[in-house]
C-alpha cells in the first residue's frame, strides 16, 4: 500500500519549501574561491582515492570519462547565504569510484589541486548523493567554478564541493578541512543552519 496521501503523491515542492533557513534565492552563480584559480588541463587531471591503509586507485580524465555519466538538477546552498534552484551538472556518482574500495573508514577528507580541503562522513557521499562533476549546464566546467572536476555534494552546505578535485582519502576519524579547521561546521547541513562550530 502506499502511505502518501493521493493529493500529496507527485506533489512537487515550492521553491520556498525548497528554501533552508536564513538563504536567498539568486539567479547569478558567484565565485567563491579562497585562493588563486589552478589551471588543471585534462592530461594532467586524476583523481586518487586513498584508503585509512594508505591503498590508492587512481582514475585519469580518459578513465572517469568513460565511467557511466549521470545528468544531475539539484538545489546548491551557500554558507554566505545564496541559493542557486535546479543547477543541472553531468558527472559520475561517487558510488563509483568507491564501490570496489576496501574500507572500514567512516569520513572522507577530499582535497584540491591548490591545496583546498573539505572533510564529510563517507555515507554523505554514497547513494547517489555526491558526485565528481565535469560539466555545467550542457558546457565544460569553467576553471573559476572548478573545471576541469569538482565535488558536488549539495546537501551540505557548498564549501563541501570542493573544485578542481584531485583525491579523497578514507578516515577511521573525522579530520577538519580548511573552513572546518577556521571555524565552519564539521558537518554543514543547510536544513539545520549548521553554518559555524556553535551551530
Ligand atoms: N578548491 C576549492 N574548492 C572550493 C572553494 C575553494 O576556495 N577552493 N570554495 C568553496 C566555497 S566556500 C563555495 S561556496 C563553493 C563555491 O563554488 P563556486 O565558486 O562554483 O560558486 O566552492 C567551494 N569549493
Ligand atoms: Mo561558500
Amino acid at each position: 500500500m502506499n502511505s502518501l496521501s493521493p493529493g500529496f503523491r507527485g506533489r512537487r515542492r515550492s521553491l520556498a519549501e525548497r528554501l533552508p533557513p536564513g538563504q536567498y534565492p539568486t539567479e547569478s552563480f558567484p565565485v567563491l574561491s579562497a585562493g588563486p584559480t589552478p589551471r588543471v588541463s585534462t592530461e594532467d587531471w586524476a583523481f586518487t582515492v586513498t584508503t585509512e591503509r594508505g591503498d590508492t586507485r587512481t582514475w585519469t580524465w580518459e578513465q572517469m570519462t568513460a565511467l557511466p555519466q549521470q545528468g544531475i538538477v539539484q538545489d546548491i546552498h551557500c554558507v554566505t547565504r545564496w541559493s542557486k534552484f535546479d543547477t543541472r551538472w553531468r558527472g559520475v556518482p561517487l558510488d563509483a569510484f568507491l564501490e570496489d574500495v576496501a574500507t572500514d573508514a567512516g569520513f572522507a577528507v577530499v582535497s584540491s589541486y591548490g591545496g583546498y580541503t573539505s572533510n564529510m562522513p563517507l555515507e554523505d557521499l554514497l547513494d547517489g548523493r555526491a558526485w565528481i562533476v565535469h560539466s555545467y549546464e550542457g558546457y565544460p566546467l569553467s576553471p573559476e567554478h572548478g573545471g576541469p572536476a569538482r565535488l558536488l555534494v549539495p546537501h551540505l552546505y557548498l564549501w563541501k564541493s570542493a573544485k578542481w578535485v584531485r583525491g579523497l582519502r578514507l578516515a577511521i576519524e573525522d579530520e577538519p578541512g580548511f573552513w572546518e579547521s577556521i571555524g565552519y561546521h564539521s558537518y554543514g547541513d543547510p536544513w539545520r543552519e549548521q553554518r559555524t562550530w556553535g551551530d
